[in-house]
């Protein structure tokens, strides 16, 4: 008999924060937020499940956060702490299968199909997973298990904390059925909202609403809901092949309008950006500019380049026109400002000997690379960027943004 497809979703438990009670086992079964001190601006990356119950949540102002649970212990964080214990984690699981896709740092698919062989059940399979994990890391992880991607999330979510839910084939949709549309990946807050206008408020709902219903209100994304709702998936597992994009964002101190500190600011995280481009070996074909608002609205805005760049000044003209139009749409103030690149490739040599204007600035661009590796990324900064000096503290690294140990 064929093995049926078995996929499994791994995602650990309240992540940056069980690390830092891993560091400091005093903070375990307490409210613990990692985001920053509670009387800055930023938001909560990560809450206990102890402070959760407050209200807390991933996202929400520091501020709310120490109304809602004054006693919680709030830590700044630190990304290569939480880097490190990643890479441990996506390692001990990829013992148990080749077959692993890493979506984020605490977040990983693993194909299982035909592994009962070698566990007995891939439940079993699963259990030894979380136990290996909690001996080698002292985390917990969350597993769900199912016949494809979305319905193995949906259940691993659902089991959390220090879950284990398996989802036997052939029943997926009736899994899915009683849960509220807002478990189903790919429904964010507006979705959401369209859809309970409509009276569309449980998955098994959505699985039996009209396609064309759905796409007449949701367009493209209505079709992709629609196979969700019905625990269809057939996307694969896909082993790394390397990244699809890199981004750095910021939140101010406070909401600005000064145009030159806002741009000041994009032209920094434009260097690190395409410093961290040149440093992987890549170009983007597209940059994207992400702004959100004091009232927490987001935009992404998007431009495809005639040619492929790893270039400082190539990214952050592209980002500027996009801010440039972006604020001349929206007249409050910033919250927030991020770029990124996407569509990555490999350098193409032949461009850069047709066109030596490029082969000079790449030659400059490696030149200032060397340079800061050496003496730190604010040994060289572009006229504009020193501005910053004003509004964000400096170290050797470059300016410490918000969230001081989360920045890169
Ligand atoms: P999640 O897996 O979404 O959250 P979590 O691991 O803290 O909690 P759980 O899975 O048990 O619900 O994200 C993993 C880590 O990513 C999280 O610990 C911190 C970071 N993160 C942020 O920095 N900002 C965010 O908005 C979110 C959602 C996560
Ligand atoms: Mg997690």
């Amino acid at each position: 008999m064929a093995n049926c497809v078995r996929i499994m979703h791994i995602d650990l438990d309240a992540f940056f924060v069980s690390v830092e009670q891993v560091a400091n086992p005093e903070l375990k079964g307490k409210p613990v937020v990692v985001g920053g001190r509670p009387d800055r601006r930023g938001v909560v990356a990560a809450a206990s499940y102890e402070a959760r119950t407050f209200g807390l949540h991933a996202g929400m102002p520091l501020v709310t956060a120490s109304r809602l649970c004054p006693q919680a212990t709030f830590i700044e964080g630190n990304f290569a702490k939480y880097r490190s214990a990643s890479q441990k984690f996506m390692a001990i699981l990829a013992d148990f299968s080749p077959y692993l896709e890493p979506m984020s740092l605490d977040e990983a698919y693993l194909d299982a199909t035909g592994f009962e062989s070698i566990h007995d059940s891939i439940r079993q399979m699963a259990r030894a997973i979380k136990q290996r994990i909690t001996d080698e890391l002292g985390l917990c992880a969350s597993v769900g298990i199912a016949g494809c991607k979305v319905v193995a999330k949906v259940a691993s979510d659902l089991s959390k904390p220090d879950g284990l839910i398996e989802v036997a084939s052939g029943n997926e949709r009736s899994f899915l059925a009683p849960l509220s549309i807002a478990k189903l990946p790919g429904i964010g807050k507006k979705t959401e909202r369209v859809l309970t206008a409509l009276g569309i408020t449980t998955i098994g709902k959505l699985s039996i609403t009209p396609l064309t219903a759905l796409k007449s209100h949701l367009g493209a994304s209505g079709e992709m809901l629609h196979r969700f709702a019905n625990g269809i998936d057939e996307s694969k597992v896909e082993p790394p092949g390397e990244a699809k994009s890199i981004s750095r964002e910021t939140t101010f101190g406070k909401d600005i309008r000064d145009r030159p500190q806002i741009e000041a600011t994009l032209r920094y995280l434009s260097d690190r950006v395409s410093s961290e481009l040149r440093q992987q070996s890549k170009q983007a074909r597209c940059v994207t500019l992400k702004l959100r608002y004091p009232d927490f609205t987001t935009i992404t805005r998007s431009r495809t380049l005639s040619q492929t760049s790893d270039s400082d000044q190539t990214i952050f003209d592209t980002g500027l026109r996009l801010l440039k139009k972006a604020l001349s749409q929206e007249k409050q103030p910033i919250r927030l400002i991020g770029i990124g690149v996407s569509h990555l490739t490999e350098p193409s040599r032949q461009l850069d000997m047709l066109d030596s204007s490029a082969q000079k600035l790449g030659q400059l661009n490696r030149a200032i690379d060397r340079i800061r590796k050496k003496y730190g990324f604010s040994a060289i900064q572009t006229g504009r960027t020193l501005l910053l000096k004003d509004i964000f503290p400096t170290d050797k690294n470059g300016y410490t943004r918000h969230t001081p140990g989360l920045s890169r």
